[in-house]
């Protein structure tokens, strides 16, 4: 076990202003409050929180942080907030990483993925990554639609187009590991833009669409996944969940939902086949806004999908 004494620490990460909708800073704590917490310990782990963000004043909805462009580097929104906040999330990842407790990053907007894969390879430069997602966030400033930096921490984290980036993202270079395009493999793709899947073909990354899904079946996706970013099986997996991977009847509170995802069996058997391995090396949950959710049930189904999709990772539906 790449654990054997269960120590986990969640960082909690409120952070919105990686995309466009304010309620995702509130995820942190309706996940705690639905009992994130007592499930893990219930398992057998020892819990401690962290809270990077605590007294920044980055953990506010966005629409109460600058709206700040930077035309000489493409249409990135909020960069220098941005920057920050998953500055400070990277290095309590890398802490948490170099102490060999297993980093449980709650967010918050996926542009915070950056600061756990950052993190993580600090302390295992020999990590793999499952990349679990509707959309592949594999933009730059230059081939961006939205300007929305949640669509980009994978290919931040590989160094891409690095002189397109901002100078705020100067804490980037000191990140020692670059992440290499053949440690990740996508499950879930269904959302990709056309630049976006240009890239994911140039740099070969494994990537498993719902057509995938589909085609082979949930179990020989992950077996096929993990067989080509671990071959040798002794890697730590680093798995970064975006709920709108799954389908929006099972998290719907989300800020891009996208028909046609993953069943709810399906989304927890990628997490309990990674739990069974003994290798689960860092996980995220990202994506939850209740804000966006239409009834209480829309809310509550949601979270709920986020404390599962932890329970699951953590061993639970394993006897
Ligand atoms: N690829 C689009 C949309 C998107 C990415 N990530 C999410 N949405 N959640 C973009 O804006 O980069
Ligand atoms: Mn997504
Ligand atoms: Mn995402």
């Amino acid at each position: 076990r790449f654990y054997p004494t269960k120590e986990v620490t969640i960082i909690s990460a409120p952070f919105s202003a990686g995309q466009g909708k304010s309620g995702v800073e509130k995820g942190p704590d309706l996940l705690l409050k639905h009992g994130l917490r007592e499930d893990l310990e219930a398992l057998g782990w020892s819990v401690s929180i962290k809270e990077p963000l605590k007294g920044t004043g980055l953990d506010v909805p966005q629409s109460e942080l600058a709206e700040e462009f930077d035309r000489s580097h493409g249409i990135a929104k909020r960069p220098t907030a941005v920057a920050q906040a998953t500055e400070k999330i990277y290095h309590a990842v890398k802490e948490v990483s170099h102490q060999k407790k297993l980093p449980l990053t709650i967010g918050g907007d996926h542009s915070i993925g950056l600061s756990t894969l950052a993190g993580f390879l600090d302390a295992n430069p020999d990590a793999c990554v499952l990349w679990i997602d509707a959309h592949a966030d594999i933009n730059t400033p230059d081939t961006s639609p939205s300007g929305n930096i949640h669509g980009f921490p994978v290919a931040l984290a590989m160094g891409l187009s690095r002189e397109a980036w901002p100078k705020q993202f100067s804490w980037l270079d000191e990140a020692k590991t670059k992440l290499a395009p053949d440690r990740i493999a996508y499950i879930g793709l269904r959302d990709l833009d056309p630049c976006e899947k240009q890239r994911v073909r140039e740099l070969g990354i494994a990537a498993y669409s719902m057509y995938h899904v589909d085609k082979y079946g949930i179990a020989k996706v992950v077996e096929m996944a993990l067989a080509k970013v671990n071959p040798t099986g002794k890697s730590p997996v680093h798995v970064s969940y975006d709920v709108d991977a799954l389908d929006p009847l099972f998290t719907p509170a989300t800020g891009t939902p996208v028909r046609g995802g993953l069943t709810f069996r399906e989304g927890m058997y990628i997490v309990e086949a990674v739990a069974e391995t003994g290798n689960l090396g860092a996980l995220d949950i990202v994506e939850c806004n209740p804000d966006l959710a239409s009834t209480d049930v829309h809310e509550i189904d949601t979270i709920t999908a986020g404390c599962a999709i932890a329970k699951s990772a953590f061993g639970e539906t394993l006897v």
